[in-house]
């Protein structure tokens, strides 16, 4: 795949964009998913970020997160186009429990998922991978690494998230746009992987959100 950012700082798509795919960036809570999709999106990112209470600090845990102010209340979205027929829109999705509803709409017409964790909480990312596999939906691992965290052997990692073999999982960066670009490259590698893979006896598998047995990403001309 070309992986280059095909249309840095464009704000209109390319024209020989013949593929938009839908995929979610989720993680618990201070991951980095409004750093990731900041870092990667080509168009100003859409944010809903306010400021963080005293009464928030009840519920969501800052222990080991320095100069964090404001959290998302709703999402973050950006645009990126991975190559010259393939867009990507991005949705950074929060993963706190009071979100749960949120992710109805979110999911909707999505490919998969970028599950952001953080390896000083691994145990905090069981609850958004258990709401993408009740949605159905496809997703990989990226450990987004922070300063002091533990690095731990991937089979670690692996086996402390309980992922199945087929699971891609990688390292970033968040505030890399390099980094972040090669973890949503696995991801949609792993995704068109997946959508290429001989059908079982079931069928192919229907794309979650899109029109049954529709197995491809929808195609949309340009804009
Ligand atoms: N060292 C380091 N810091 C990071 C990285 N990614 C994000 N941060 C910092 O971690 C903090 C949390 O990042 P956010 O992007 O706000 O995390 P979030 O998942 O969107 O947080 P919520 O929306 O509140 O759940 C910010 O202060 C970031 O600057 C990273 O890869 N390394
Ligand atoms: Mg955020």
């Amino acid at each position: 795949m070309d992986s280059a950012l095909a249309s840095d700082g464009a704000l209109y798509l390319r024209r020989s964009v013949r593929t938009a795919a839908k995929l979610l960036v989720v993680g618990h809570f201070a991951v980095g998913k409004t750093t990731f999709v900041g870092s990667l999106s080509e168009i100003r990112p859409l944010r809903t970020e306010e400021t963080m209470t005293q009464a928030g600090a009840l519920v969501d845990d800052l222990a080991g997160i320095d100069g964090k102010t404001t959290t998302t209340v709703a999402m973050d979205f950006g645009r990126v186009t991975l190559s010259d027929s393939l867009v990507l829109y991005l949705f950074g999705a929060p993963g706190q429990q009071r979100f749960t509803r949120l992710w109805q709409d979110m999911t909707h017409g999505a490919l998969g998922a970028l599950v952001l964790a953080d390896t000083r909480r691994l145990e905090q990312s069981f609850d958004v991978m258990g709401l993408l596999e009740e949605h159905g939906l496809p997703y990989a691992v990226a450990v987004n690494h922070f300063d002091g965290a533990p690095a731990h052997p991937e089979e670690e990692i692996r086996e402390a998230l309980d992922l199945l073999p087929e699971t891609p999982l990688i390292t970033c960066d968040a505030r890399d746009r390099i980094s972040s670009t090669r973890a949503l490259i696995a991801l949609v590698e792993y995704l068109q992987a997946r959508q290429a893979a001989p059908a079982g006896p079931a069928g192919p598998a229907p794309v979650p959100g899109g029109p049954a047995g529709h197995a491809a990403p929808y195609a949309q001309e340009p804009v």
